[in-house]
């Protein structure tokens, strides 16, 4: 036995399903997961002393890379000041201003821990603003394992097979309705369906938990033009795209403006640190400025202030760094089309800026539907193969890979070799 094997054995005695989170537990794609031992820039080691170049990079947070000495320096330095007070501190107020001047939307921000307490909370407030009850999202979108989201829920749901899961209640189910991403007609049909009772449409601007999905062409204005004609807030869940897509995210990318904005991952530099923002005057409905009540222990943690505010500083002030993690990704996603191409698959590959994905079937994805095409059973041989040969990807179909600035010309070669072996092996071709 490995000593991952066996501190997953262990593991699934003391947690449930042996993981602090379901999609690390490699349901969907067999096998036992890898336990790490550290990290440092793209290099993932194992505790059986295996080492991985990471293409997941937490979910999404660590964009420069593991361990960058920019974050390390910053927590290093607020460490001897305590860990926590549970009082204000002028960091907050620097990353506050941060915020708001990097992302579009945002007039005033609230920190939160996590990006499922972001959107939970952001919810509560279109709902508390608008007095409306109802709210709307997309098919295989993912934001958070809120209540109210878990109804057709991508990401570690998806892979689970249980996007609506046990425990969401009737009466809460009921006020979220569903409709497919892109689908701009079916969007105007559910409101013309519940006229002056939708708070909010929540989406994430480019999906990456039913696998990278990007809007079509008009998809997102048609949204912000519906939103504003009836009175709707429009949310974008710029958890994985924010500060990402481009320094102020996909809003900045696609130059549509949401109402609200819920952001995560990146903005903690790898600490815990979620927030929602936007328009002054919904954001001033939140206690104890307003009635809407949210709150925080751990909130705007000096640790992990530091942290993210270190990772954001350096983005804002290296706006070079999105060229060139396009370019990688750009890299990266077209040698894997080819690859495919060349081995007559032809599977489909998402891209959008430092985000892609290669999808194990040859249609167009541009909604779950098309996702749920493909061959899931190919797509787990695929990720061992790629394992097997140093190569840490999600472990779905149903995510996104997010390139760090830590992965060279070098790696993508490393990358693209796997890629061919790893697709000939899953399906059986000859070389
Ligand atoms: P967290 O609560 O996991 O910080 O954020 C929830 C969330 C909200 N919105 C979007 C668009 C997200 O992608 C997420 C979390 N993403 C998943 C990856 N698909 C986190 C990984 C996991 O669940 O372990």
């Amino acid at each position: 036995m490995t000593t991952s094997q066996n501190l997953f054995a262990q593991a699934q005695e003391l947690i449930p399903g042996g993981v602090n989170s379901p999609v690390r537990a490699f349901r969907s794609v067999g096998g036992t997961p890898i336990f790490m031992q550290s990290a440092q820039g793209a290099w993932l080691p194992d505790v059986d002393g295996n080492q991985y170049v990471d293409f997941i990079n937490s979910w999404g947070p660590m964009i420069l890379g593991h361990a960058p000495a920019v974050v390390l320096d910053a927590v290093r330095a607020a460490l001897p000041h305590s860990l926590s007070f549970g009082a204000p501190t002028r960091r907050e107020v620097e990353l506050a201003e941060l915020l708001i001047a990097m992302v579009p939307s945002v007039e005033k921000v609230r920190l939160v821990n996590s990006g499922t307490e972001a959107t939970m909370s952001a919810v509560r407030v279109a709902r508390g603003y608008t007095g409306r009850a109802k709210i709307l999202k997309f098919e295989g979108c993912y934001h958070g394992h809120g209540d109210a989201f878990l109804i057709a829920a991508g990401s570690g749901a998806l892979t689970l097979g249980a996007p609506d899961s046990p425990g969401v209640t009737q009466g809460v189910a009921q006020d979220t309705l569903t409709v497919p991403y892109n689908d701009l007609d079916a969007v105007k049909a559910a409101i013309a369906a519940n006229p002056d009772q939708l708070a909010a449409i929540i989406i994430e601007p480019v999906v990456g938990n039913m696998g990278l999905v990007e809007p079509a062409a008009g998809f997102l204005a048609g949204l912000r033009a519906l939103c504003t004609e009836h009175g709707i807030v429009l949310i974008f869940d710029e958890v994985m795209t924010g500060f990402r897509l481009a320094p102020g995210g996909a809003q900045e990318l696609y130059g549509v403006v949401p109402d609200m904005t819920t952001l995560g991952k990146i903005i903690g530099g790898g600490l815990p640190v979620g927030a929602y923002g936007g328009r002054a005057d919904i954001m001033n409905q939140v206690a104890p400025a307003g009635k809407v009540y949210q709150a925080g222990t751990l909130s705007g943690n000096p640790l992990a202030t530091a942290a993210g505010m270190a990772q954001l500083r350096y983005l804002h002030e290296h706006p070079e760094v999105y060229e060139q993690l396009n370019a990688t990704t750009t890299r990266l996603a077209d040698g894997t089309r080819q690859i495919a191409k060349e081995l007559g698959l032809n599977y489909t590959v998402n891209q959008v800026g430092s985000m892609f994905s290669l999808f194990f079937t040859a249609a167009p994805v541009n909604n779950l539907e098309d996702a749920k095409q493909a061959d899931l059973p190919a797509f787990g041989r695929y990720f061992h193969g790629m394992l097997n040969r140093g190569i840490y990807l999600a472990p779905s179909q149903f995510e996104a890979l997010f390139i760090s600035t830590a992965i060279t010309d070098e790696l993508v070669d490393k990358y693209l070799v796997a890629c061919r072996e790893s697709l000939i092996e899953a399906h059986g071709l000859s070389a």
